[in-house]
């Protein structure tokens, strides 16, 4: 009965059904380019190390025809950067001890990819590593991905081409041009590197990026080089989509899935805490960059407010032009809300979050009273009474996201709504 109930009453965000929305349509009917960008976190944004830009190519995307927001963070959990795929096409949050992408497969969801095909959309994803990696093979199709072009489908010298887990960036980006040429207009792709992965390391001959004697040999190091590197393959991205006349038809969206630092390895904790001069908390490392790139739009923004992966499919909508609010949806439209709150898990315990103005971290042992906050912008200690409400906020949304799961509640969702309405 309780969870009868619970169904009859979820709703979408009021955010997501207002009028005369900012950028309602402004991407209408071009191809929306999604770039996944593995392991990308916000500090190496317009960041020098040793006199050159480290993201030199991503800097040059934000400054020219984009909105850059800086204040974005991850939310994925076991599922790593599958995890982000899954938030970024359901607006649902993941697990924090299973992954979805294998473990809630079967499921009814009402995604992204599902709507734009409605409205005219053919659907991709690219990715250089074996289809059947975090089971994408099974999944994808639940989503509504029609393509995917996965390792076996690219060229490659099995000695020569693959770095990490999979095939390099630069000849991924650069063969994934190819197939676009010929995709069905418009389309909506999601791109997912894979070089800047852990442990980072790279071919010598590739590394452009020389490091100061303390970072030789250090996780840190090799992190910035392979960024370096994903960097310079993904200019080249953008310079053969405008060489094949995509770009201008095109947005391009990126943003980086997961962190590539995490602190419970000491030597990064330590390290980045001197590199950026304050203490390495989650706010930080779970910080990454979103960039929406307009092309010929004329708009350079740097947009504040608080946003995460959950937050992508309504904002997408919005660009595209689509009113569609059947299903749930945690996220938010980040051009048209005003105040900005994301849940946190997985890598801190539930119950933490961050919003506009302040970090909370809840205590591990679960009681309330032992947590930590701090204002976001001054790093000040804040009265934890201050996040109760946030708090209460994160669990329970995340408790009402895991029911939609355990029990695969989204059609039951949708018929309540076409009940309502009719
Ligand atoms: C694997 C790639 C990386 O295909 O997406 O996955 P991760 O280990 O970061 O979850």
């Amino acid at each position: 009965e309780d969870l009868k109930n619970k169904v009859e009453n979820m709703s979408n965000d009021e955010n997501n059904k207002k009028t005369n929305k900012k950028y309602h349509g402004i991407a209408k009917g071009k191809n929306i380019i999604l770039v996944q960008f593995e392991s990308l976190q916000n500090f190496l944004m317009n960041r020098e190390y040793n006199g050159k830009e480290i993201t030199p190519n991503l800097n040059k995307l934000i400054s020219k025809d984009s909105i850059y927001f800086n204040n974005f963070y991850q939310q994925v959990g076991p599922g790593n950067t599958s995890d982000a795929e899954f938030v970024m096409s359901t607006s649902l949050y993941p697990t924090n001890d299973l992954s979805v992408f294998n473990h809630y497969k079967e499921n009814y969801y009402y995604s992204l990819q599902k709507i734009l095909k409605k409205e005219g959309y053919s659907t991709y994803s690219f990715h250089g590593n074996d289809k059947e990696f975090w089971n994408r093979n099974e999944m994808y199709p639940n989503l509504g991905i029609d393509n995917f072009i996965s390792l076996e489908d690219f060229e490659y010298d099995e000695k020569e081409d693959l770095i990490n887990l999979g095939l390099n960036d630069m000849d991924f980006f650069d063969q994934t041009v190819d197939y676009l040429k010929e995709a069905k207009k418009p389309f909506y792709s999601t791109v997912i590197s894979i070089t800047s992965h852990h442990p980072y390391d790279m071919p010598e001959e590739l590394i452009e990026l020389e490091l100061k004697k303390e970072h030789e040999n250090t996780i840190f190091g090799n992190y910035i080089q392979s960024i370096n590197y994903a960097d310079k393959a993904f200019g080249n991205f953008i310079e053969k989509l405008k060489k094949e006349g995509l770009y201008e038809d095109s947005i391009i969206i990126l943003y980086g899935d997961h962190a590539g630092l995490y602190p419970t390895r000491a030597e990064n904790g330590k390290i980045m805490s001197e590199f950026l001069g304050y203490e390495y908390r989650f706010d930080e490392y779970m910080n990454i960059p979103l960039i929406v790139n307009l092309p010929g739009s004329d708009i350079k923004e740097t947009n504040e407010i608080v946003g995460g992966e959950v937050d992508l499919m309504p904002t997408i909508l919005n660009l595209a032009g689509i009113e569609d609010n059947k299903g749930k949806r945690f996220g938010r439209d980040l051009f048209n809300s005003k105040k900005g709150f994301v849940l946190n898990q997985y890598y801190v315990p539930l119950g933490s979050f961050i919003d506009d103005d302040k970090v909370f971290k809840m205590s591990k042992d679960g009681i309330f009273e032992n947590s930590m906050a701090w204002d976001r912008k001054t790093k000040e200690p804040i009265d934890i009474e201050e996040c109760r409400e946030g708090y209460e906020k994160a669990i329970s949304e995340f408790k009402e996201s895991q029911l939609i799961l355990e029990n695969d509640l989204i059609d039951n969702i949708i018929e309540e709504q076409e009940k309502k309405d009719n």
